[in-house]
């Protein structure tokens, strides 16, 4: 190793089998591994197994700078931010970590020259799904910008055994397969058996006084499980940099076995085992039916419990002042899921280390910030208080004692308002009685942010106004940012090619640099080069949908693409209200003049989630009727991407012109996919929602097709008793588009099977489908007049992407940085000794 002095007959650095960066070290570093890492010869090796071994190789060069990043951070007893979150979506690894290291030429000749093509290689892994969406996918990028940001951070969070569901078509309707993405072995984990903590449920609590004669707590559990550390190194960008991901997994508790075995009772050890294991089995979708779920309380404490007892492990090695912890750490809850950390943060120093309450609690609230990440009511949690209680039944008692100490505060500052106290309970007593965990996260948390301006000004007017109202000075918004390392250099090769070739390749570590291509966007030969690099990411996506799909697109047409959970409020059936409309338009002969569309819908919807089902179905039903006629003579092709995940996104933002971000106003928080399309040069059509609102004010309006109710709009129309029906029988088209889906066209005849689509529109329309339909219709006709002048798009295209710097995470992390973490960045340097090392 390079820490080693050097012995004579050493080779050099750039050839060290583990750590060198040469042609031949990587050729005989996947060679070993293969051998002795796998037990395989290459003439039996498998696809699977040269992936595997090109990873181990990738890791070895991972692990030096990861290790020498542990030890500098413990050395300089630096102030870590732990982020802690029930969602990691990372993607594969492979390419990343090689893109963040260095290396993918020296590796690509490599495997060359044995036969072998990285690009095939970097295709077989099998992505970790360990998220639902935005909010897991955040926690990604955050993770990438962390550690290139060079900050010393630890993310926290779970070890599902399966991820979220694949998703497959069958018949045109979602099925859902689970997701073993651990089948073939996961190269990027260490295990470490070594860091496990017990974890407790259940049982009864028992006051007494202990030797000093305090009042004191026992808890006397009814079971407990262990959670085992799995690590995962994640290297900054072209730094020495590597932070850590720590995943806890749920196993049996060996004590409980061991009395289980004494008595004879084999059959229950076992139950008990398994029924540990099951802990952290699955990923929860997130689905309105899976609310009240006792398994995932248990997977927020768990995972919980564990970070904050291997927070305190750590703390302890150089201190041991326990009320200093949150000088430590700066600890981000990434949305309610890891809010129990609050009340188990005060058991874990009252109960456990000895600590006064006041003294407790004073730690605790400036330990922790919490992040919210939806307005949605539906979305947030709440927990019945007898499932709390029965499941963390002392948990259940400091949440009782957090609350009569804040609603006493309450009461001081507003005397009187006994209605303010109701609402702002950590217990909802409105028909039956439920722990608030958002309000259990504000009240234990000395940071509050939203994901985006607009969403942080409806948080503190409305979800959470009553806290706005006591505590100002705590909230403040951090607008989201994704990774351009992953969203574009990675995914988006030629275009990265394109933007180094303009600027130099330092946009990937500030991407306000992509400014400079700003003037190239009146440069003709420049946009020429542009519209090209887009054909062939294209060209490159039509090869994908035909494989799989058998859909054959036109890679000249308008690629028009909305791809995110599936969702009412994020109203996919909008858009295809739109295609139904285009399509009776041709139908017609009515629609001379439009340019050629590539409609390309993609996402997941949640397994219990019937309308969203529904709207799948109907996305399919058209997609067969418009693609199957012939008259279109290829004008209009509808496309289903099956299964969207961080895989299979890649092909898709570098080839899409129009962004779909069509979510009523005021619903969606922030969005990301947003983002990323704003960064591979596709114009946005949207809402002023979420996000939008400030891609719009970054790209301008010319440069983007505004359209929609405004936030507050919408909310008054709803107040005023909105009536979709009136919509429907004053706007003819819109009336042929619904009657069209009701009436079995697209559907073989069928005229019940998207009745209830149609009825739930025509009747309730939460999400104002029809209030929009006739201004998205209009927006709609102008991106296809500005698509048609080629010139022009091109411009709005280079402007987009030239224009995103702000919506880097980068950005974002420096702002959590600066405002709430208070953290400064870290050297690391590769060539220190390692402690204990001569
Ligand atoms: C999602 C929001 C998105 C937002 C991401 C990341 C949840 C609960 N919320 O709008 O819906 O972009 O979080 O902040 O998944």
């Amino acid at each position: 190793m390079a820490t080693r002095p050097p012995r004579p007959n050493r080779p050099s650095a750039a050839d060290d089998v583990r750590t060198g960066t040469s042609v031949e070290a990587w050729k005989r570093s996947v060679n070993e591994n293969l051998l002795y890492g796998l037990g395989r010869v290459p003439v039996v090796a498998t696809r699977n197994d040269k992936y595997l071994a090109v990873a181990m190789s990738v890791r070895d060069r991972l692990l030096k700078r990861w290790i020498h990043s542990g030890e500098t951070y413990y050395r300089n007893e630096a102030r870590t931010v732990c982020y802690l979150s029930a969602e990691f979506l990372l993607g594969p690894h492979l390419g990343i970590t090689l893109l963040n290291l260095g290396g993918y030429d020296e590796l690509e000749q490599a495997l060359r020259e044995e036969g072998e093509d990285l690009d095939v290689i970097i295709d077989q892994e099998e992505e970790p799904g360990l998220g639902n969406g935005g909010l897991g996918r955040l926690a990604a990028c955050y993770l990438d910008s962390l550690a290139t940001l060079r900050i010393p951070s630890i993310g926290y969070g779970i070890r599902y055994e399966f991820g979220i569901f694949d998703q497959v078509i069958r018949d045109g309707w979602q099925a859902e397969i689970t997701d073993k993405w651990l089948q073939y072995g996961n190269p990027w984990e260490v295990p470490r058996p070594e860091i496990a903590f017990p974890v407790k449920f259940g049982g009864h609590t028992e006051h007494y006084q202990d030797q000093a004669g305090r009042n004191s707590v026992r808890w006397v559990a009814g079971r407990e499980v262990k959670g085992v550390a799995y690590d995962t190194p994640i290297v900054g960008y072209r730094v020495n940099n590597a932070n850590l991901l720590r995943l806890w997994k749920s196993e049996a508790a060996e004590s409980f076995d061991l009395g289980a075995f004494n008595e004879g009772d084999y059959w229950g050890a076992v139950e008990a085992k398994v029924r540990s294991e099951n802990i952290t089995k699955v990923l929860y979708p997130n689905d309105v039916q899976l609310r009240g779920k006792v398994l995932r309380l248990e997977q927020q404490h768990f995972f919980v419990s564990c970070s904050l007892q291997d927070m305190i492990r750590i703390f302890l090695q150089r201190d041991s002042d326990l009320s200093r912890l949150h000088e430590k750490y700066a600890t981000q809850l990434n949305d309610t899921h890891p809010a129990i950390g609050v009340a188990e943060l005060m058991r874990l120093l009252v109960d456990e280390h000895g600590l006064e309450w006041d003294v407790a609690w004073n730690t605790t609230r400036k330990m922790f910030g919490y992040t919210n990440h939806t307005l949605l009511p539906e979305a947030l949690e709440k927990w019945p208080v007898s499932l709390f209680g029965e499941l963390l039944p002392r948990h259940l008692e400091i949440v009782y004692e957090i609350n009569r100490r804040f609603l006493d505060e309450v009461r001081e500052r507003f005397p009187g308002d006994e209605e303010r106290i109701r609402r702002m309970s950590l217990i909802d007593e409105d028909g039956g009685r439920f722990v608030r965990m958002a309000h259990l996260a504000c009240v234990g948390s000395h940071a509050i942010n939203g994901v985006a301006a607009l969403h942080t000004e409806l948080l503190k007017r409305d979800v959470l106004g009553d806290f706005n109202d006591l505590w100002p000075e705590k909230f403040s918004n951090k607008t989201n940012g994704v990774t351009p390392r992953r969203f574009v250099a990675l995914i988006n090769r030629g275009l990265k090619k394109l933007l180094d070739e303009a600027v130099g390749d330092g946009w990937l570590s500030d991407l306000e640099l992509l400014r400079g291509i700003e003037p190239l966007a009146s440069d003709a030969a420049f946009r020429e080069t542009w519209r090209r690099v887009k054909r062939q990411n294209k060209e490159a996506l039509c090869r994908e949908i035909a494989q799989k799909t058998g859909v054959v697109a036109d890679p000249a047409s308008l690629f028009d693409v909305q791809v995110k959970r599936i969702h009412e409020y994020k109203r996919q059936h909008l858009n295809l209200l739109h295609v139904v409309t285009l399509y009776r338009r041709l139908k017609r002969g009515g629609a001379a003049g439009v340019a050629p569309r590539t409609v390309i819908f993609g996402g997941k919807s949640a397994p219990g989630y019937r309308m969203a089902k529904l709207i799948i179905r109907a996305i399919h039903g058209v997609a067969e009727v418009v693609n199957g006629d012939p008259e279109l003579r290829d004008r209009l092709k509808v496309v289903f991407l099956p299964d969207y995940n961080v895989k299979n996104c890649q092909r898709i933002f570098p080839a899409a012109e129009l962004s779909e971000q069509i979510s009523t106003a005021g619903k969606e928080a922030s969005g990301t996919g947003n983002m990323k399309f704003g960064l591979n040069g596709a114009v946005t059509i949207g809402t002023l929602d979420g996000a939008n609102v400030e891609i719009l004010d970054a790209v301008g309006e010319d440069n983007f097709f505004l359209f929609g109710l405004t936030a507050s709009q919408v909310a008054e129309k709803l107040r005023n008793g909105y009536v979709p029906w009136r919509y429907y029988e004053e706007d003819v088209e819109l009336k042929d588009a619904l009657d069209q889906l009701a009436s079995g066209a697209f559907s073989r005849g069928d005229a019940s099977l998207f009745q209830p689509l149609v009825d739930s529109l025509l009747n309730h329309d939460p999400f104002l489908v029809l209030a929009d339909y006739r201004a998205y219709l209009d927006c709609q006709g102008e991106v296809s007049r500005a698509y048609q002048d080629e010139e022009r798009w091109t411009r709005m295209s280079i402007l987009n992407t030239a224009r995103m710097g702000r919506f880097s995470s980068d950005r974002a992390i420096r702002d959590y940085c600066r405002d709430i973490w208070h953290v400064e960045p870290v050297d690391v340097d590769l060539d220190a000794h390692l402690l204990g090392s001569r």
